[in-house]
């Protein structure tokens, strides 16, 4: 199974995308799953269930949100491992700007929109900083211009991370400095073989059986 964190500010995308990528990797015989990690309120897992997919969700209440993740990542790993899942996809809300729900080793992803702000990609600290891969939304309602200031002020918070500018409506990809056509070929797993990480610069991802560690997780709600 292929573990994937996908983090970013409330509201940037990451549902919308995440839909739109798992929507296009229909027909390829992938089993996908989500966790969605928020700290009040979600109901994305409303939204996943009814595309039909399997999806477990965790509210931090008064707990840092990253931390909460970190608690409780081991548990929804090993269910996914038990449903067999090809595919699993963390959506955390980005609600501490702290820390960052990542693990060492598995692709993480930043979703962060155009109308953010420019001085956003400075405030968000680690989410962004240490993302492998940055996707910009809401592409469609800001000018050109704007587009490419701030996606320089992305990069210059996270120069290694490859940055793709995805239209979180349609699953599009424009503007794509590096051979990606969509997000699909970030978070598939790598042993179907049709993943171009190696395209994006990026390291080929470990299986989440590759990266257990002795650490368990100790609290898990839904
Ligand atoms: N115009 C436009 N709207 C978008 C785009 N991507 C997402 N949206 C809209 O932005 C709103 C928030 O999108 P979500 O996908 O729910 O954002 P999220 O990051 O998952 O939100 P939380 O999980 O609540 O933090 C929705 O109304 C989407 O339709 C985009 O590229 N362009
Ligand atoms: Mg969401």
């Amino acid at each position: 199974m292929n573990l994937v964190t996908i983090s970013g500010p409330p509201s940037s995308g990451k549902t919308s995308v995440i839909l739109k990528t798992i929507a296009a990797m229909t027909g390829r015989g992938i089993k996908p799953a989500v966790v969605k990690f928020d700290c009040l309120y979600t109901d994305d897992d409303e939204l996943y269930r009814k595309a039909g997919i399997p999806v477990k969700k965790g509210l931090s209440g008064s707990l840092c949100p990253d931390h909460y993740f970190v608690s409780n990542i081991e548990t929804v790993v090993d269910w996914g491992l038990e449903q067999e899942y090809d595919l699993l996809v963390s959506e955390s809300a980005g609600l501490c700007n702290r820390c960052s729900p990542y693990i060492k080793g598995i692709r993480a992803v930043c979703v962060i929109d155009n109308l953010s702000g420019i001085n956003t990609p400075k405030k968000i600290g680690p989410m962004l900083k240490s993302a492998d891969v940055i996707v910009i939304t809401k592409g469609d309602i800001v000018s050109q211009a704007e587009r490419e200031v701030f996606a320089s002020r992305v990069q210059a918070v996270n120069p290694r991370a490859v940055i793709l500018h995805v239209n979180g409506l349609t699953g599009q990809a424009v503007m794509s400095s590096v051979p990606c056509s969509t997000m699909m070929h970030i978070i598939s797993p790598p042993s179907r073989g049709w993943s171009c990480v190696s395209a994006c610069r990026q390291p080929s991802a470990p299986t989440v059986s590759e990266r257990r560690g002795s650490a368990r997780a100790t609290r898990w709600v839904m």
